[in-house]
């Protein structure tokens, strides 16, 4: 697996491993996700794409798929040999790589699904850390996995935190460095990748300030640059968000879809896999919005957040507040999101009185 002018957005060798190494990961998740009718039509242990008989930390049923990216993951990160810990949304606790943590104990039955380890050209794991940074990524590994069922696109997501190590014989937890008083302003770089009508691996760093997209060709295994530095226009046609809930919404909420509704300039379009949604949003402008908190700030609105940010646009909580400000106490902490183009959103604050 190639990913074409990597260098160009990050100077850390330690950073260029574990990206390349997550670029790997969502090859191999997207391969999984493209045959798993195949492999759910045969018998036996190729099948991925049938319930786990498990449930994640949130109660939520977990799918052969969810657990098998959970693994690559995880794989991807530890090769990288740059991460002292991993927060996944189908694990409950942190995972210290520093004591040889990443298998998931509470589900031993399910392990072995991934597959052994692929090859990168691009700095792959297996020297001395000496000096180098060490990084802590939260990631979902497979958002919306209930839409793979039905050819829908779906996604991963991934927020990466530097840790500040304060030298031999550190023994604190690694997860301090992360939560309180931390908030979304300290991830240094964060991503998703859309596995859709083509598979696009999208990064945002908070130091170049700059969103770049690769698409990546099957034919040649390699991640092609597309999109060198993306701006989310200021002023989109389309609004997202599960309507079937307004019954929940707040007054402001229900006055903005109103006034999107009687707009001749306003459009609707929800596909229920926030990564599908923030991509085309931020592509096309315009907003997305889960106001009832079902989002994980950690490794679903913070990186979302940051990319929307770095890309020109806005991210708040229902109160208004910034979501890269939300400071967060545990690990899989939800909250309410909405975000877009930068004028949407104004029309947006009107309407929540905010
Ligand atoms: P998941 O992480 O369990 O897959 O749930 C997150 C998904 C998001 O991708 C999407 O925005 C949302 O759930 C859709 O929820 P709903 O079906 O309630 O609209
Ligand atoms: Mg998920």
């Amino acid at each position: 697996m190639m990913i074409e002018r990597l260098e160009e957005e990050f100077s850390d060798p330690a950073l260029i491993r574990l990206m390349a190494k997550i670029a790997s990961a969502c090859t191999e998740i997207s391969d999984a996700i493209r045959v798993q009718a195949i492999d759910d039509s045969k018998d036996g242990s190729g099948n991925l794409s049938g319930r786990a008989e498990s449930t994640n930390v949130q109660g939520e049923e977990q799918m052969k798929l969810d657990i098998y990216s959970h693994d690559v993951f995880v794989k991807a990160c530890k090769e990288s040999n740059s991460c002292v810990g991993l927060i996944s949304e189908e694990v409950e606790e942190y995972i210290d790589l520093r004591e040889g943590g990443g298998e998931r104990g509470k589900r031993g039955e399910q392990e072995g699904l991934a597959p052994s380890s692929s090859s990168d050209q691009i700095h792959d794991g297996g020297q001395e850390l000496g000096e180098e940074k060490k990084y802590i990524v939260a990631f979902d590994p497979l958002d919306g996995s209930s839409n793979v069922a039905y050819g829908v696109s779906v996604g991963s997501i991934f927020s990466v935190f530097e840790y500040k190590t304060t030298g031999e014989g550190d023994t604190r937890n690694p997860i301090e460095e992360v939560l309180k008083p931390q908030t979304g302003r300290n991830v240094m770089c964060a991503g998703y990748c859309v596995y859709g009508s083509s598979t696009d691996l999208v990064i945002a760093t908070r130091k170049n300030t700059r969103v770049v997209g690769w698409t990546l060709d099957p034919s040649s295994n390699t991640y092609v640059k597309t999109r060198a530095d993306i701006s989310i226009p200021q002023r989109g046609k389309i609004y997202s968000i599960n309507e079937g809930y307004e019954h929940k919404f707040s007054e402001g909420m229900k006055r903005y879809i109103r006034d999107c509704k009687e707009s001749s300039s306003m459009t609707a379009r929800y596909v229920g896999s926030m990564v599908a949604d923030v991509h085309r949003t931020l592509l096309a402008g315009g907003t997305f919005h889960y106001p009832l908190g079902k989002l994980r700030m950690l490794y679903e609105c913070f990186p979302m957040a940051l990319m929307i940010e770095v890309a020109g646009g806005l991210s708040i909580s229902d109160t208004g507040s910034n979501t890269l400000d939300s400071a967060v106490e545990s690990i899989h902490e939800r909250g309410a999101i909405h975000l877009g183009s930068k004028e949407n959103m104004d029309d947006l604050k009107k309407c929540l009185r905010l």
